[in-house]
């Protein structure tokens, strides 16, 4: 089983994100792993997931994000056909109010077992839940252009998205209280979360 596992680089002024540096260091023996670095870039971040799923052909893909301000891991449920920018992304765009895919459908539901994703993440002691809004930023963007190719090209691969919180390290001299979660129990969550897919039971 290949699998395509993607996180995006650092954004809105952050030093890191967690979900790429999580992204590096996840280790699941039993899969093949094609690891991809994805720019916060409207446009850009879908090319080169697309080009990567046309070149590696992988059996399933995940992408993976940082959603400041969650404390838990959260498989999505669901990326919408909007963009609705509320800062702008690393080249500076930020569109408002326009589709991710001009006529394609108002949603695509995930096709990765969000379900069994998060009872795995949850027995392996990592704070996990279903989410069921990916935002309307490049994270819901990139979730909707993967999930649209796979539908219109008739690939039935499971795809979808994860997010993850901020590390204690991005929170750490904020006067509020933002919660995080450590990078090893983000790595272990990713983990865990990928051994529920259908070919890992
Ligand atoms: N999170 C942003 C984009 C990149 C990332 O890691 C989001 O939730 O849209």
């Amino acid at each position: 089983m290949k699998i395509l596992l993607t996180g995006f680089d650092p954004f809105g002024g952050e030093q890191v994100n967690p979900a790429l540096e999580a992204v590096k260091r996840v280790a699941v023996p039993d899969f093949e792993l094609v690891k991809l670095t994805v720019p916060t870039v409207f446009e850009e971040a879908a090319q080169v997931v697309l080009d990567a799923i046309e070149s590696h052909r992988p059996d399933a893909v995940v992408c993976v994000g940082q959603a400041g301000g969650r404390s838990q891991i959260t498989p999505e449920r669901v990326a919408i056909n909007i963009i609705d920018a509320r800062i702008p992304d690393n080249r500076g765009n930020q569109p408002k109010d326009c589709p991710a895919v001009k006529e394609g459908p108002a949603a695509y539901f995930s096709t990765l077992p969000i379900k069994d994703m998060v009872s795995a993440m949850e027995t392996a002691g990592i704070p996990a839940a279903v989410s069921n809004t990916a935002g309307t930023f490049v994270c819901n963007y990139l979730m909707y252009r993967v999930l649209h190719a796979l539908a219109v090209s008739g690939r039935q691969i499971p795809a979808g998205f994860i997010h993850v919180p901020y590390i204690p390290e991005q929170t750490g001299n904020r006067a509020e209280d933002v919660p995080s979660l450590p990078l090893d129990q983000i790595i272990r969550g990713l983990e865990a979360a990928l051994y529920a897919l259908p070919a890992g039971q």
